[in-house]
């Protein structure tokens, strides 16, 4: 059975807390399909105030959070698990762009996968070198911490752990497996306030509406991330459809 076994260090843990806890995650939670531990760094300073930020060296404006609580608090996991191995990552706009093959990445790591959250606007640069593997970011934009980003990246990963989603739901799990963006979908009645589904879906011609899927998958993409053909898995009548598509759409 493949688990997807993550230790987020953050310094708000209740940020996560409500996301694993609802829907899938929770439900992939406790059929052991997903294993997440918080870990709170305040927890690992030593002073009396709890410290875990102070001004930058060199004077500029911000906090920086400390090393000496991450250290702290990161040898703590690693003995919380020994024998085990792990993968570090810290979560920031200075990391790689994290996609649909990062998260199929993560899905299949064996080792612990530990996500370090900032918040604040920088950690000191020693806990980068020392103790980070990876640097990834969800996206071009600043967070106010690396909570939600390291919850995008549990979330994306878990949905593709074997069991995780329900045989319903999995249907859908191919949808960006193949780099095209998704089709679109209808459901009852046929025809509401004038708007009719079309008729293929409703024509029982199963090869038809695979079709017609298909296409549509070609035509969203073609239209809204043309970036994304360029790693798609195209087969030949794939670049045909497109080609015409390009015709008709005034795409050329
Ligand atoms: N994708 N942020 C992290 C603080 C920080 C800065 C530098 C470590 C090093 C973000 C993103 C993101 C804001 C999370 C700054 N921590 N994380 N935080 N985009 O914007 O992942």
């Amino acid at each position: 059975m493949r688990a997807l076994k993550v230790d987020v260090l953050t310094l708000f843990p209740g940020i996560l807390a409500g996301p694993l806890n609802e829907s899938i995650l929770k439900r992939a939670r406790e059929k052991k399909l997903l294993d997440v531990r918080t870990w709170n760094i305040r927890d690992f300073t030593e002073d009396k105030h709890k410290t875990a930020d102070d001004s930058p060296y060199g004077g500029e404006a911000g906090m920086v959070l400390k090393p000496e609580p991450v250290f702290k608090a990161m040898e703590a996991v690693k003995a919380a698990s020994p024998g085990e191995a792990f993968l570090t990552v810290l979560l920031s706009p200075q990391g790689r762009l994290f996609d649909h093959r990062e998260a199929e990445r993560f899905s299949r790591e064996s080792r612990r996968i530990l996500l370090l959250c900032g918040h604040y606007e920088a950690i000191d640069e020693r806990v980068r070198e020392a103790l980070v593997d990876e640097e990834l970011s969800i996206g071009d934009y600043v967070l106010t911490g690396g909570e939600t980003a390291a919850l995008v990246v549990i979330d994306a990963a878990a949905r593709l752990i074997p069991g995780v989603l329900g045989d319903e739901e999995s249907a859908y799990r191919d949808s960006f497996g193949d780099g095209l963006l998704d089709h679109p979908h209808y459901t009852r009645p046929a025809e509401f306030r004038g708007m009719k589904v079309p008729e293929v879906l409703l024509s029982g011609n199963h090869e038809a509406v695979s079709k017609w899927r298909r296409r549509e998958s070609l035509k969203a993409t073609l239209l809204k991330r043309p970036d994304l053909l360029a790693t798609a898995e195209l087969t030949d009548e794939d670049r045909k459809v497109l080609e015409e598509l390009k015709r008709k759409l005034g795409k050329n």
